[in-house]
């Protein structure tokens, strides 16, 4: 029998942590899991603890997807647990929808994903299926957007996301400006702006990983 804690200690040398958990019911699950457990980076250590990696050092093609495999599969090996993850599924498991049945994670006005502790740095490494129903921790009462001022708004400097939706032609045109390097560097201005990201500790290389896979 695991525990939500125990988990999170085991997640706790790969750098990862516990972002969530919920039970069948919250949301529809796949055939023989009662409680999903979601993993994503640990802030802050996870870039410096990724970059040790031999898929980061290997030069090969998608170097966090595959450490992702290795780990998570592993992780579950040991708990009796079955590994899902956000990529290579067809059709997509649905994280987004999973992220929001948890308590802990909401959709902001810009649509992407918040998160009690990462804010919208918020990402998914995997999650663990398990058979049982574990105990899990009462969350927050309400999404952290209610008593914000909502910088995150008027934070694109080409409005490419905003409260009307993500208008991705926009975004890509900007980034091949020069003006759009310091979203290339430093990661999407509209999830940077938001105040629990920015106690979050994510890296700015972290970022720039991700904005150049996303902006190939
Ligand atoms: C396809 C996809 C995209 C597409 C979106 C295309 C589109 N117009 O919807 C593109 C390529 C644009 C994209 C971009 C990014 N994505 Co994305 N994406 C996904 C992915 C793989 C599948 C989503 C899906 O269709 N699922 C299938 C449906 C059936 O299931 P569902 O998820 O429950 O469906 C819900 C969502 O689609 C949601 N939804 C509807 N409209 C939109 C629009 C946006 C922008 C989002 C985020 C969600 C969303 O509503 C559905 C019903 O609830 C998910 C991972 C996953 N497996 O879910 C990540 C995911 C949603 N993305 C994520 C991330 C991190 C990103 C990037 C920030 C990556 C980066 N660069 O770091 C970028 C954003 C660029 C930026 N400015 O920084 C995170 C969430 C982060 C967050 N805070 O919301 C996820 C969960 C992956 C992860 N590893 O954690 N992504
Ligand atoms: S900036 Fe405020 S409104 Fe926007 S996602 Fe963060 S907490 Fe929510
Ligand atoms: S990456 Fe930059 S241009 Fe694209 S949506 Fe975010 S702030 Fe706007």
């Amino acid at each position: 029998m695991s525990g939500l804690d125990q988990i999170d200690d085991l997640a706790l040398p790969h750098a990862l942590a516990v972002m969530g958990a919920f039970h069948k019911g919250a949301a529809a699950l796949p055939e023989g899991v009662e409680t999903l457990v979601m993993l994503g980076p640990r802030e802050p250590g996870f870039w410096a603890s990724f970059t040790q990696s031999p898929e980061y050092c290997d030069g090969l093609p998608d170097p966090m997807d595959r450490w992702s495999r290795r780990v998570i599969d592993r992780l579950a090996d040991s708990l009796g647990a079955r590994a899902f993850f956000p990529f290579a599924a067809t059709p997509p498991h649905p994280f987004y929808t999973w992220a929001k049945a948890t308590g802990r994670a909401w959709s902001s006005p810009v649509q992407f994903l918040v998160h009690d502790v990462a804010g919208l740095w918020l990402s998914y490494r995997g999650a663990l299926g398990f058979a049982n129903r574990l105990d899990l921790p009462p969350t927050p009462a309400q999404s952290p957007c209610t008593d914000c001022a909502q910088p995150c708004i008027a934070a694109c400097p080409v409005d490419a996301l905003t409260q009307t939706g993500y208008d991705l032609s926009t975004c890509h045109a900007y980034l091949d400006k020069l003006a759009g390097q310091d979203c290339m560097t430093g990661g999407c201005a509209v999830r940077a702006a938001c105040p629990i990201s920015r106690s979050y500790g994510r890296s700015p290389a972290q970022s720039a990983f991700h904005m150049r896979h996303f902006h190939k």
